[in-house]
């Protein structure tokens, strides 16, 4: 069930499906709190991914830069508390790819539509490279694309659907990386979307 994608970068193919239902229900819950919006890039476009967060720190981007807030700009209240679910899958897939004691600060929530994308990039607004990331894909299928180091690299396409967590540590932690353009598809729990989250140990 463990695909090894290079060096410290693993997927756990349906490790979160048994917690489908409780994922996507606390999801629809934090986001009663601070709503999902399309977050502006300090080149001023739109992003066609919808985000929130939960933890003690929240992603954010606007025109100043990306940078993690404790505190939200939509609400100008804390972001809502990681739920205990959420912290014990994070850790618990982090262990069975190798690091223990994974205790994330900030889970990012993005939501993709039809249409939605993430063009390739890397997670570079984190305090601690030693830390991995750890990322659950639920409801509709995407196409991941992983990079490699420098912007060069042709990247694999690697198909990540409902359940499906991928742990990224060690020398892959900043690898280039990007989602293909979200294709129409309906899944019982998230109707057109597709849900990600991830975990990230931020400060
Ligand atoms: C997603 N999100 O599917 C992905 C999951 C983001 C983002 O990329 O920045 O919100 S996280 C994928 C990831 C993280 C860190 C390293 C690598 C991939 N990698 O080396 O490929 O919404
Ligand atoms: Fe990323």
């Amino acid at each position: 069930r463990n695909e090894p994608l290079g060096p410290g970068a693993v997927v756990l193919r349906a490790f979160a499906l048994d917690d489908g239902a409780r994922l996507v229900e606390a999801i629809h819950a934090l986001a009663a709190v601070s709503p999902f919006r399309h977050l502006i890039t300090p080149g001023g476009h739109t992003m066609s991914v919808a985000m929130t967060n939960c933890g003690s720190v929240g992603w954010v981007s606007d025109r100043r830069g990306y940078r993690y807030d404790a505190i939200d700009p939509e609400t100008g209240q804390p972001w809502p508390p990681m739920p205990a679910l959420f912290m014990r899958l994070a850790a618990e897939a982090a262990a069975e790819a190798g690091f223990p004691g994974f205790v994330p600060d900030a889970c990012l929530v993005n939501r993709y539509d039809t249409g939605s994308r993430l063009t390739m990039h890397q997670d570079r607004n984190e305090k601690r490279d030693s830390e991995p990331i750890v990322s659950v894909s639920l409801g509709v299928p995407a196409v991941f694309q992983f990079g490699g180091q420098g912007k060069g690299v042709t990247p694999l396409k690697i198909p990540l659907v409902h359940g499906d967590v991928v742990v990224w540590g060690g020398p892959s932690r900043m690898n280039y990386h990007g989602v293909m353009p979200l294709k129409a598809s309906h899944h019982p729990l998230t109707g057109m979307l597709r849900l990600n989250l991830t975990f990230r140990t931020a400060r």
